[in-house]
């Protein structure tokens, strides 16, 4: 496993082969450098260039920038467009019967759908959503499993102007309320159920479980795709098959043609504090952040078979499954099960089997297919492979390498690239063809992206030193502002300690002696279990809501496959709990949060202490914690500790 001392020491280069870099979009480090060059000579005319190059415009922008509401950036503000049309009419006349997604399913069946079926797919759902009555600037939740239907659900918002919010199939419904309520839905998309790792999951009966908490009273349809022969529980007025609605609708559906500006979708995300954010995307900046980052990132080329395999309920599916792979054209995987079913074989034999050029995941996958079967992928044939990503967390050197040498052959780069919900596209990654790669670090940014590492005065860091990760411009697919919450967006992301300048990423990093970037984790309260984001805040809100619970903390501890694993340290109401009993209610309480946020929150460990480690203001020491999670020696001070008896009782873990 890889500690920061072992990234610290990894300085070996893998420059792209010359066969890669010659044919690649954008060649040797004179290509980019001269973009870098261009961006710096003239920021808004470098990114003018691309939207004209890239988009295709209904009313051609003549404004670029517009900064006088600063944070809230506009960019291409008077031109129009629409971003479903972008996916998908302008591919219509020259490659309509190109595949645009190759879809597996759970079973292993696969089913081709080409640019001009897709196309009347999302015309008729579209036209059923409007005769459902949405209307531009409409939010609808999408609470879906992953397949065909979920990029529907998605462009058909986008094709009609409703404000899509997809909100992760392993939320609860809890989580799900929240998101409805935040955003005012009007309607939801499910399924009745959906099927991963041959088992259902239910998610028609979620959703109603969510408006059966109250709340909601803004939801007027529920529209559900029929998965599986499961009838539904519950069926009332306001449900409406998805094939019923579709049935007789026309496969054209005129586009609303919206402002560059105008919100594309809100995705929740989690936050240090609070309850997570409703991160507002916009229309023409953010399709051209997944745009450029097609072409450059992963090198985009027409016979590509491209495979993301994040779910749309990740930013990472919207960019990189929902829009960008589409807007370019390309033809895609969309698969709906996981890494381990029926074995661990899967991913490998479809890369074999569907002729993937460019296979982007994420390091716990990575690591949790290492230890399955480190041989695993020389049993199948992975010739077809030119380009390999990784997402969602550094990734170690041990991992990467085997990465490059096993699934890539040695032949294939490694895109490891960083970005956030609120960056809308790749910011810090190697362009393939140019920037030669170094195991965990996500190397340089994009030309047009200006990142840097500052203290806490905002100054910039030497070399080695670390800081604050931030951008120093805008750029086109930045997050516009946080859904309903103007002021938490400019605290949170242009803090008053900046002047309000700088994006304040909320990751750690440094530089190398190269100006090689490593990122070394969060700076805040936020955790990163398996590549998802977790606010720690509201895993202990969701602990302490439970009748037993007097008082919670929750901090991270490093985990060999999922990156970081969540502890929490509670205080009972009733006296601290030990053996049997400690271990029953441990187990009560996972259920407990698995119920109220989803399993991806479900704490690893449980320890129960009497009390807290508190500083004398009564603040939780959560440095403290983090050495007892770990395992670790105290070396900390703890003489201002009230009762140093509870650490002990901390070291033990219930579960
Ligand atoms: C795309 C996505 C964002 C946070 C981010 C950082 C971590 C993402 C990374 C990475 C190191 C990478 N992160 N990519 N850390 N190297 N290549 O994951 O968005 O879910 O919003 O998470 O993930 O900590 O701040 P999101």
């Amino acid at each position: 496993m890889s500690t920061i001392d072992s990234v610290l020491k990894e300085n070996r280069l893998f420059p792209p082969s010359e066969d890669f870099r010659v044919k690649a979009n954008v060649s040797g480090m004179e290509g980019y450098n001269a973009l870098c060059e261009q961006a710096n000579n003239d920021y808004e005319g470098f990114w003018a260039d691309l939207g004209r190059e890239l988009v295709s415009w209904k009313q051609p922008f003549t404004k670029v920038l517009n900064s006088t509401e600063a944070p809230f950036y506009k960019w291409f503000e008077d031109g129009t467009l629409n971003v479903s049309y972008n996916c998908l009419d302008r591919h219509l006349a020259g490659s309509g019967d190109k595949p645009a997604i190759i879809f597996e399913a759970d079973d292993g069946t696969s089913t081709p759908v080409t640019y001009r079926e897709l196309h009347q797919r999302v015309c008729q759902f579209a036209n059923g959503l409007r005769s459902l009555g949405v209307k531009k600037g409409d939010r609808v939740v999408v609470y879906m499993p992953m397949g065909v239907e979920a990029v529907v659900a998605m462009q058909a918002c986008a094709r009609i102007g409703a404000i899509h919010s997809v909100v992760f199939g392993g939320f609860s419904a809890k989580s799900l309320q929240e998101r409805i309520g935040d955003a005012r839905a009007s309607l939801v998309i499910t399924a009745n159920e959906g099927l991963r790792g041959g088992k259902s999951v239910p998610l028609q009966a979620v959703v109603d479980d969510a408006l059966a908490l109250g709340g909601c009273e803004s939801i007027q349809h529920i529209v559900v795709f029929q998965r599986t022969q499961t009838a539904p529980a519950q069926w009332d007025a306001r449900n409406v098959w998805w094939h019923e609605l579709t049935a007789q609708q026309p496969t054209e559906c005129e586009p609303e043609w919206m402002n560059a500006e105008d919100p594309l979708f809100i995705l929740y995300t989690s936050g240090s504090t609070g309850k997570p954010k409703g991160i507002q995307h916009s229309s023409g900046g953010y399709l051209l952040g997944t745009l450029v980052t097609m072409k450059w990132v992963f090198d985009y080329k027409p016979d590509d078979v491209f495979w993301c395999t994040a779910d749309v309920g990740w930013i990472t599916g919207h960019s990189y499954v929902c829009y960008g792979p589409l807007a370019i054209g390309a033809t895609q995987v969309v698969f709906e099960g996981i890494p381990t079913y029926p074995d661990a074989n899967r991913f490998w034999s479809m890369i074999a089997r569907h002729k993937v050029t460019t296979f982007y995941t994420a390091p716990t996958a990575i690591r949790s297919l290492i230890k399955l079967g480190a041989d695993l992928p020389g049993q199948h044939d992975l010739s077809s492979l030119r380009l390999l990503g990784t997402v969602g967390e550094p990734i170690n050197p041990e991992a990467w390498i085997w990465y490059h040498e096993v699934v890539g052959g040695g032949r294939c780069p490694i895109v490891d690239t960083w970005w956030q919900t609120e960056t809308g596209a790749h910011m810090i990654a190697p362009l393939p063809g140019a920037v030669a790669t170094k195991p965990g670090s996500c190397t340089l940014p994009l030309p047009g992206i200006l990142a840097d590492i500052v203290d806490e005065s905002g100054a910039p860091v030497e070399p080695g030193k670390g800081g604050a990760l931030v951008i120093k411009k805008p750029w086109p697919s930045m997050v516009r502002t946080i859904w309903g919450d103007p002021d938490r967006f400019k605290k949170t992301y242009f803090p008053e300690e900046f002047n309000g300048q700088l994006y304040l990423a909320g990751d750690s990093a440094h530089t190398d002696e190269n100006g090689y970037i490593w990122i070394m984790g969060r700076i805040d309260d936020v955790l990163n279990v398996s590549g998802h984001r977790l606010g720690t805040m509201e895993i202990e809100s969701a602990l302490v809501a439970n009748p037993l619970v007097a008082e919670a903390a929750v901090v991270g501890r490093p985990h060999e496959i999922k990156g970081e694993a969540v502890v929490a340290f509670v205080v009972l109401k009733q006296n601290r709990p030990e053996g049997e009993d400690a271990k029953r209610i441990a187990r009560e309480l996972r259920e407990w949060v698995a119920h109220e946020i989803g399993k991806i929150a479900q704490p690893d460990e449980i320890r129960f202490g009497e009390n807290l480690p508190k500083t004398r203001s009564g603040k939780i020491m959560r440095r403290l914690l983090r050495v007892i999670a770990k395992g670790e020696e105290i070396t900390q001070d703890v003489s201002t500790l009230e009762n140093p008896a509870i650490l002990e009782q901390l070291r033990v873990s219930a579960l």
